[in-house]
């Protein structure tokens, strides 16, 4: 369960060699990024610009969607200076500032995604979970009622303010997408978002110490994301990987841009004609990374299901409708194991 202990702490004791909770079994080792052979270049994750006509960036959502179910998004509209930022202000929190402050914000153990500073993502409690090479500070940020400022740092002094910004830009820029992936499946603009309903957002800061043995670990475990859409930016460093035919691609840094991943009820939502993204995160001996995703998500007691404008005779619900809350249930304690929790929902078609 979540101790005191903080990755960080293991890679700036100078270990040679991490402790055996962090060692992956062999087949979910990462290939190294340097190896072209096994690891693509990120020249398949498309950037589409937001600023281009309507009707053609549809078009590239479509393809993108149908594809990966990731692309970055270029003149998206959020100020790059809002992004450098908050990207500055949460490796500040990370590198600057003792141990012992930073602690005082630790997430509540046994309890999953209680917001704060942790390390340990799943409840899970068996020992034979393996864990990630990742320290993260997590935000409950949308709606409003679920914002508790005291529990975001209060060092270095312009954090609060500049998350709560940024939430604002992410809820405006995931509104748009959701209406630009509902169009490029001929549906009514606010088809996802309507059977989303308010959303609930998350902002998590994820930093990812330099690993002594980054052929061993990953800083995040292959999974999708739960929910519906992901917003993500990272630093220069790069270590996110998304999956594609049995090959994990990297997907280096673009500049400015923020990168789209589609999440699991979206792919329920669109009776999987689009497929939620599964990602990981590798590390690397020498730099520390940094990625910041917000994630939009159902009200735990929200029902999710097909989408019914585009289920048929021909096209049936090929997902059982789920409970969101039920959803995050079992992803937090079976663990995501790439998308085991959301296969359990396919229907015989
Ligand atoms: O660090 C990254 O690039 C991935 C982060 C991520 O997948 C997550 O927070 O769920």
């Amino acid at each position: 369960m979540e101790g005191a202990v903080r990755v960080q702490i293991l890679s700036q004791a100078g270990i040679s060699e991490v402790p055996s909770q962090y060692i992956q079994p062999p087949e979910n080792r990462p290939t190294p990024v340097t190896n072209t052979k096994t690891s693509l270049s990120c020249d398949n994750v498309p950037a589409i610009d937001l600023s281009h006509k309507e009707k053609s960036v549809i078009a590239a959502i479509q393809e993108a969607c149908q594809e990966l179910g990731a692309f970055h998004v270029i003149n998206h509209g959020v100020p790059t200076k809002l992004m450098d930022d908050l990207r500055r202000s949460c490796l500040s929190f990370f590198n600057d500032f003792p141990m012992e402050d930073k602690l005082k914000y630790a997430c509540q153990p046994n309890s999953a995604a209680s917001q704060g500073y942790g390390s340990r993502m799943l409840v899970s409690s068996e020992n034979d979970t393996v864990l990630d090479w990742r320290d993260y500070f997590d935000h409950h940020t949308l709606p409003l009622s679920r914002r508790n400022p005291s529990f975001w740092p209060h060092f270095p002094p312009e954090y609060r303010g500049l998350v709560a910004d940024y939430s604002d830009e992410m809820k405006v820029l995931a509104q748009r997408l959701f209406g630009l992936i509902s169009q490029s499946l001929g549906l009514k603009a606010s088809c996802i978002e309507d059977a989303i309903g308010e959303f609930y957002q998350n902002i998590t800061a994820s930093y990812y110490p330099p690993c002594p043995q980054p052929e061993l670990t990953l800083g995040l475990q292959s999974h999708s994301d739960m929910g519906a859409i992901t917003l993500l930016i990272q630093d220069d460093v790069g270590g996110l990987q998304v999956l594609k035919d049995g090959k994990w691609l990297t997907v280096h840094p673009l500049p400015n841009a923020i990168l789209v991943l589609l999440a699991d009820q979206t792919e329920i939502i669109t009776n999987g004609k689009y497929r939620s993204s599964v990602h990981q995160a590798v590390t690397n001996a020498s730099k520390a990374r940094l990625s910041i995703a917000t994630f939009h998500d159902p009200a735990k007691a929200v029902r999710i299901s097909p989408a019914a404008d585009l289920l048929s005779e021909s096209s049936p619900p090929r997902y059982a409708p789920v409970v969101y809350g039920d959803h995050v249930s079992s992803w937090y304690s079976k663990g995501p194991e790439g998308k085991r929790n959301l296969d359990a929902l396919l229907l015989d078609t």
